[in-house]
């Protein structure tokens, strides 16, 4: 069912193309058997969303190609399907080798507690799924407009109260995937399912939009619970789960230049036990399956649909659908969202360590050999690892006998010092941008070590270097590393130009203003110069940064909101 607002409008061409292609099959096996091209169809390139596959170009070689007529250095981005992050170490090696083999090299840990490979041929993308598959991983529904990737907290303490939450997460990852048989068949060569497939939940167009999910259990907010379509407050007493603050709406992309388009927080819905995880799941995404705007990719997500309809709607259409009323809301207290960094004791008698890797990205280079490093901890760690919302992996479960092993590793290849960076570094973030997205109006991991490095020095300066400040780098306003809830927010508009927002609430519960609508990021740390020392000498005690600006510093009419019309790259 279209949403009542829209039902004169044409369906966007996305409908279409998912209501002809036999539950995300389209012409996929002809496409990958094509030769003479490194891409694959318009609306191949859709469906394989689906499958966790993006084709890209490098963008690095776009014009020089272009110049020479010769055809885009095309090649796929694949993003594995890792619910909370949890990779056991027999997969991290078979990702290491798959990325040295078939992709990139490098391994990218994403916003969202996964990994992506990058640069995949056209001809390697089949292969590399097939190994995946041996290692028991898969990349189903990372993309596409379904349930993705599933976020869950990655502290990995081994309590009895976070495994519960990790369960409930892999639940309704597993609840909510698609049912069609489309990824086996055409990646992993099973049989042919000739018709009588059904998607129960999704039917056969799937979502308007893509659909996020995630877990949290406070007072950390790590996976920024308020940025998700979907939450699950986890609500503790006396060591007891007892059930869920659930909420919805969440979503941070935006267009510049549309109003129409903004970053929102989540509404709390209600409280709910455990049991009801996944109906209530089912509920409010089926609900968003038959009222969200299926004739604007713009307008579609599930945000828009609360925004539109009000949220009391919204929760009388849940609890019909689910059955049941939610209880009133607890109260939860978020006080940080940083990941824990360095070794720290489990209750179980093993220990953690906590790895800083900079916007997740998983490379050998002098004097940074991350990837050799993490491979020979896989080689021999008998625990797992833990991918965290902030990019970066705790290596977990080390035995008493091992940790001597693993401080031995990162101490041989200077690792043990990555942690010993500044607290604005630790909490740094960026997305990946350049070359591979598509996206991007502008750079953004490839400065973020150039912006680190002269801000920095300013933070020093004003005497508060240890303090734990978010900033966070987008190359478009799309806000795939989430920069609309960072203390510090940039978000590329073009080449070397960005909006600067300030004054996001460190825990994630308020997003940041606007404070310059298009720096170059050399005008941004001269504005920021005298702001960062304000705040050394102004701030009330224990005052985060975002707080005093958001006091002290933006103009009261400050708004979020969206900025003018911008040139592409
Ligand atoms: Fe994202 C699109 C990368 C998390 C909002 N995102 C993209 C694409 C696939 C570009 C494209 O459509 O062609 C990017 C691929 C770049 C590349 O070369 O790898 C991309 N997004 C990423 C990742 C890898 C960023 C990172 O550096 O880690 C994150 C992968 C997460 C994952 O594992 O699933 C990533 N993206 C996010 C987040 C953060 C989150 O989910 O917590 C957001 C903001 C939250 C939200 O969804 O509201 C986000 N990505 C978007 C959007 C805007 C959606 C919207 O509602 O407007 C797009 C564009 C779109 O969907 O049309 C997008
Ligand atoms: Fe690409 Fe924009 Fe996402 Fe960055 S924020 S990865 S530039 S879509």
């Amino acid at each position: 069912m279209i949403s009542d607002s829209s039902a004169s409008k044409p369906l966007a061409a996305n409908e279409t193309i998912k209501a002809a292609s036999n539950l995300l099959r389209g012409t996929l096996v002809a496409d990958l058997q094509d030769t003479s091209t490194g891409a694959i169809s318009d609306d191949n390139g859709q469906l394989t969303k689906f499958h966790g596959i993006y084709l890209q170009d490098d963008r690095d070689l776009r014009n020089a190609l272009k110049k020479e007529g010769k055809e885009k250095a095309f090649s796929f981005m694949l993003r594995v399907r890792l619910p909370g992050g949890v990779a056991t170490p027999a997969q991290w090696l078979v990702l290491d080798t798959l990325a040295g083999e078939l992709a990139s090299p490098s391994l990218r840990l994403t916003t969202r507690q996964t990994f992506q490979f990058h640069g995949i041929l056209k001809g390697h993308v089949k292969p590399l799924i097939q190994s995946m598959h041996q290692a028991l991983l898969d990349s189903i529904a990372a993309c596409g407009d379904v349930n993705r990737n599933v976020m869950a907290p990655p502290n990995p303490e081994r309590s009895a109260v976070l495994q519960q939450v990790y369960n409930d997460a892999r639940s309704w990852s597993e609840f909510a995937l698609p049912k069609t048989h489309a990824y086996h068949e055409i990646w992993l060569d099973d049989e042919l399912v000739a018709g009588g497939e059904q998607e129960p939940m999704y039917g056969p167009t799937y979502l308007p939009r893509k659909f996020k999910a995630g877990f949290v259990l406070p007072p950390s907010n790590d996976v920024d619970v308020f940025s998700q379509d979907l939450g699950y407050i986890a609500i503790v007493e006396n060591g007891n789960l007892l059930g869920y603050n659930v909420t919805v709406g969440g979503g941070l992309g935006m267009s510049h230049g549309n109003a129409e388009t903004f970053p929102r927080l989540a509404d709390t819905l209600g409280f709910i036990t455990p049991e009801h995880v996944n109906v209530v799941g089912e509920a409010v995404l089926t609900t968003q399956r038959d009222h969200g705007d299926r004739t604007n990719r713009k307008h579609a997500r599930l945000k828009y649909t609360i925004e539109d309809r009000g949220i009391e709607w919204f929760k009388a259409q849940v609890e019909a659908r689910a059955g049941i009323k939610f209880g009133p809301a607890h109260t939860a207290h978020f006080n940080t969202i940083e990941d824990p960094h360095g070794w720290h004791e489990c209750a179980d008698g093993t220990s953690f360590y906590g790895l800083h890797i900079l916007s997740g990205r998983i490379k050998d280079e002098a004097g940074w050999p991350m990837k050799t490093a993490l491979r020979e901890i896989a080689e021999i760690h008998t625990g797992d690892f833990r991918l965290t919302p902030s990019q970066n992996v705790t290596i977990s479960g080390v035995t008493p006998a091992q940790k001597p092993k693993i401080e031995a590793i990162l101490a041989k290849h200077g690792l043990h010092k990555e942690n010993e960076r500044s607290r604005l570094r630790l909490n740094a973030m960026s997305c990946v941008a350049l070359p591979t997205c598509g996206l991007a109006l502008s750079e953004s991991e490839r400065i973020l070590p150039r912006l680190l490095e002269s801000l920095e020095p300013l933070f020093v300066k004003a005497g508060v270097a240890s303090d734990a400040v978010s900033l966070r780098v987008t190359g478009c306003p799309n806000g795939c590393a989430r920069p609309y809830l960072a203390e510090i927010g940039l978000v590329g508009r073009a080449p070397n130009k960005y909006a600067l927002y300030l004054g996001a609430k460190y825990n994630g519960e308020r997003l940041n203003r606007l404070a310059a609508p298009s720096v170059t990021l050399e005008d941004a740390v001269k504005m920021l110069a005298p702001i960062i020392q304000r705040f050394g000498a102004e701030r009330h005690p224990g005052e985060g940064f975002g707080d005093f600006c958001d006091r002290a510093v933006l103009p009261a009419d400050a708004t979020f909101h969206s900025i003018g019309t911008v040139a592409t790259a």
